[in-house]
């Protein structure tokens, strides 16, 4: 809150004349506001049961779906489209040269990307990630925890809540389709944003390189009370809340699910699930020919793992913002994504699927940020360096 100069001399001036009185109705707000307060700081763990966790589907049950021709997709088994015919190819692309370009930006442009390219935007794995690196990312987010919300995401009660009730409210639409991995690297892109802009953080991002930790995310040194805080198991059936770490006793007030109440931030490793985040996942996956299998395999593979592996908040996919480790599984996620783009330069330049309603994913369908940052379209963030966001992984 802001008073201006005036007020505060008046606030002063009152001060010095007399000792502060207080009538019984403004004591027993106090009270309820102290009381209010030793609440929040209880607030209960997750029930497990509350948390029903990301859809997943093993590796085993994909390579069965191989065999059999079919590949998961949009919540059901569809059968395999047919390849293009070297016949469509050709035409396709003569129409792509005869027409306008496939995608126009109003955010890009063939000069901004060029500047890009020749120096675009470092993300380092955490570690080679410095531990004054470290203790500036963590600030940073503790700097949006303290901030207050925007007042456009209702029950958010600071700016960092903004962005789990942006990704509560927009959850059917971003999950269980194509468009997840587009969104989610807006999404992520755009709490960058916020760090740098609102709370002076200044240092290269980071990513997470997740398959080096898998089967044992509760020793890797992020979930430290260094940094993040513990990565501990249930407790009697419940998540357990996090104690230690830059997030210790953190309160959240949106989720679980489509609820909003006061809950811990808490966490419940189950290291079978963090398992499945491991090479030979994100190896199958990467071997995938088609967008819409990549990101089926990318999505229900490693990235439900990791979710449901560090357990309750994270679990919750609605809620799973809650937990700031959020962050750091989509800049796995997100990597992974960009690595398969690597492959061929179609992968950064066309997209095929489908999105929640069924109808097709194109360069033209948006990808909202709830006026956090410019609504934009898949085709301005499908690559990483054409000029809209601009950023590249150190491998
Ligand atoms: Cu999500």
């Amino acid at each position: 809150m802001r008073f201006s100069l005036a007020a505060q001399a008046l606030v002063g001036a009152t001060v010095a004349l007399a000792a502060p009185t207080f009538s019984l109705e403004e004591l027993s707000g106090q009270i309820e506001d102290g009381l209010n307060k030793i609440i929040k700081d209880i607030a209960r763990p997750l029930q497990l049961h509350e948390t029903p966790g990301a859809h997943t589907i093993t590796l085993a049950e994909f390579k069965m779906m191989d065999n059999n021709g079919t590949f998961f997709h949009h919540g059901k088994n569809e059968p395999k489209p047919p390849k293009q015919d070297s016949l469509s190819q050709i035409s396709n692309a003569k129409i792509a040269h005869q027409g306008k370009p496939a995608f126009q930006s109003k955010f890009s442009s063939p000069e901004k990307a060029k500047a890009c390219a020749a120096n675009p935007n470092m993300r380092f794995e955490w570690r080679q990630y410095s531990p004054s690196d470290r203790t500036a990312l963590v600030d940073g987010i503790k700097c949006l925890m303290d901030k207050p919300p925007s007042g456009k995401f209702a029950p958010a009660q600071n700016r960092y809540e903004d962005l789990i009730r942006l990704h509560q409210n927009y959850a059917p639409n971003i999950h269980n389709n194509n468009k997840f991995l587009l969104w989610h690297r807006y999404f992520l892109w755009t709490f960058e944003q916020m760090l740098r802009e609102e709370c002076n953080f200044n240092r290269a991002f980071v990513f997470w390189d997740e398959k080096k930790d898998a089967g044992h995310f509760a020793e890797f040194d992020m979930f430290s009370p260094d940094y993040f805080g513990s990565l501990p198991g249930p407790t009697d059936g419940a998540g357990t809340c996090i104690r230690d770490g830059a997030f210790a006793n953190t309160t959240l007030h949106v989720g679980p699910g489509t609820g909003n109440s006061d809950h811990c931030l808490s966490r419940a490793v189950d290291e079978t699930a963090t398992a499945n985040c491991d090479k030979t996942f994100e190896d199958y996956c990467l071997s995938k020919e088609t967008y819409p299998e990549f990101e089926s395999c990318w999505e229900y593979g490693p990235h439900g793992y990791g979710h449901n592996g560090i357990g309750s908040v994270m679990g919750d996919v609605l809620g799973s913002v809650g937990d700031p480790a959020f962050w750091m599984h989509h800049s796995y996620i997100d990597r992974v994504f960009r690595v398969w783009q690597n492959v061929d330069v179609k992968r950064r330049t066309t997209i095929s699927g489908t999105i929640a309603d069924g109808s097709p994913l194109t360069l033209d369908t948006p990808v909202v940020m709830g006026g956090i940052r410019p609504d934009v379209k898949v085709g301005d963030v499908l690559d990483t360096l054409n000029g809209v966001m601009c950023y590249k992984y150190e491998y």
